[in-house]
């Protein structure tokens, strides 16, 4: 038979293959993944050497935040070798503007090892700021009790099958997120206020900067695993960012004022009474 000069197939397809999206790391990603790692074993070694010079009474905040870093170290560690995640898979229905009743899967690769590293390095980021604060034993079992919900109703949410399951444990970690800084503002600045006059204002100010950075992730994860509007490499970078600030920096910060208030106080008492603090 001659071929027809004319296509016989239909210009608009009646059935849309199906081809899965896969929404995973490139070379960015892994790039600052690995940045991250350096950063985090880098800084977990100053912390160390700092607490050498430190009597082991006085080690408290070194030995918490080297801890911390330690952690970070070892999920960056996992998330850049490959390590620590998995694919979430979500159904996107009417996934195409022109087609009625297109289905469109889509693998999102997330990284559960944050949890686990958050699960473990928030309450003892926590526990930094309750401590220099001063806080009461109660308010800081709510706080890391409800912190630990933050971080598990999180991981939920990162792989809810569609959305109201994934807002559903997103909210729940909102609210649980609510709870710690109500702890934070309320309990923790009180007993921060009836310290001295440098603790006090050393609580405002870190503690103004851990609230600033933590309101940040649930924002990230909205756009990121959330709604998806984010590559996973602009996730990375982002949590990137934010895990050096919130680690690190703070524990940079944290370590020389607190070394700061301390010699301030030994001049008080080896001077008289002349020293401002
Ligand atoms: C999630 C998603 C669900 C809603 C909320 C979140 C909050 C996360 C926070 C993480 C803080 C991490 C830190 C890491 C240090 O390196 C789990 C993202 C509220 C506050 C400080």
């Amino acid at each position: 038979p001659t071929p027809s000069p004319t296509p016989s197939v239909s210009p608009i397809p009646t059935v849309i293959p199906n081809l899965p999206r896969y929404e995973r790391i490139g070379d960015t990603g892994g790039k600052t993944l690995w940045v991250v790692f350096a950063i985090m074993l880098l800084s977990t070694l100053a912390f160390i050497a700092m607490s050498w010079r430190v009597p082991v009474q006085k080690r408290l905040f070194h030995v918490i935040t080297t801890l911390i870093t330690t952690f970070a170290t070892l999920s960056y560690f996992a998330m850049a070798t490959g390590d620590g995640n998995s694919y979430t898979h979500i159904v996107v229905k009417e996934a195409h503007k022109y087609v009625p009743g297109t289905v469109e899967h889509v693998f999102r690769q997330v990284f559960w090892a944050r949890y686990v590293d958050w699960s473990i390095t928030t309450p003892l980021l926590l526990l930094d700021l309750a401590f220099l604060a001063g806080m009461d034993g109660a308010s800081i079992l709510v706080a890391i009790v409800a912190d630990l919900i933050m971080v598990l109703t999180g991981l939920f949410a990162a792989y809810g099958k569609n959305d109201g399951q994934k807002w559903g444990w997103y909210a729940m970690a909102c609210i649980a997120y609510l709870v710690i800084v109500y702890q934070f503002v309320i309990s923790g600045r009180r007993a921060a206020m009836s310290k001295d006059s440098s603790t006090s204002k050393l609580f405002a100010s870190i503690g103004g900067f851990t609230l600033v950075l933590w309101t940040l992730y649930p924002i990230v994860w909205g756009i990121g695993d959330g709604a998806r509007k984010w590559s996973v490499d602009a996730e990375i970078v982002a949590y990137a960012i934010l895990d050096v600030l919130a680690k690190p920096v703070f524990g940079f910060w944290l370590l020389f004022a607190h070394a700061k208030k301390a010699t301030a106080i030994e001049g008080f008492w080896s001077h008289g009474l002349s020293s401002e603090g």
